[in-house]
């Protein structure tokens, strides 16, 4: 998978190479499952099944933490092949940051060439406040642009206090925050689509 290098945003694979043609499924790679369980709303996918099939998506990840990043660029894959999304209709954006990903995802967004902007970074606590600054930022940004523009933009950027908070995250399935917000993307453009287009 390659893109367009406009706007900023590298064009990459989902491991932050670029240049190479790679389909985004064969990126997949079934992860060991986190013991973590967390408390979080039940969607209603499981169940209903819900559709990827005639949307189009676009991931804007961050490369620094890439190791965790790379594993949330896979659950989101697998969700979204999950629910039957074509392989060209998904593509991936990288920028080095989470700090960055706001701008690149109002790119995206504004393109309309997407229906909702999977945002995906792992943002880890160190002993300066530089954390807290970039975490409300780039929460504050996604939310920005989402409202902005109309297009949903799915937080997908995991804020721990350490490795193994967000390694927790960075599991199987519904112990990624890549494979939660994927599906919850797929959730709400079947949503948008089906009670609010004109
Ligand atoms: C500088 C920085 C630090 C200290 N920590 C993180 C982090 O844990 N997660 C993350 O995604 N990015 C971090 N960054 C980089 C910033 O997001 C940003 O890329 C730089 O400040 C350049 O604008």
């Amino acid at each position: 998978m390659q893109q367009s290098n406009r706007d900023g945003c590298a064009p990459v694979n989902s491991h932050g190479h670029s240049g190479l043609h790679i389909s985004p499924w064969s990126l997949y790679s079934v992860r060991a499952r986190s013991h973590a369980h967390n408390l979080r709303i039940d969607t209603a996918q499981d169940e209903q099944r819900l559709s990827a099939n005639g949307f189009r998506f676009a991931i804007v990840a961050s490369r620094w933490n890439d190791s965790l990043v790379s594993r949330l660029i896979d659950g989101s894959l697998e969700a979204l092949k999950e629910s039957e999304a074509p392989e060209d209709a998904v593509k991936i954006f990288r920028v080095p940051g989470s700090f960055e990903i706001p701008l690149c995802a109002l790119k995206a967004a504004e393109s309309g060439k997407f229906d909702a902007v999977i945002c995906l970074g792992v943002i880890i606590r160190g002993e300066t406040p530089h954390f807290d600054y970039v975490a409300a930022e780039t929460a504050r940004g996604i939310t920005e642009a989402s409202l902005k523009t109309g297009v949903p933009l799915l937080f997908g950027v995991i804020t721990a206090d350490n490795v193994e908070q967000a390694n927790a995250r960075a599991g199987a399935r519904r112990d990624n925050k890549g494979y939660d917000v994927a599906m919850a993307a797929v959730e709400v453009v079947n949503l948008y689509r089906n009670r609010f287009a004109g």
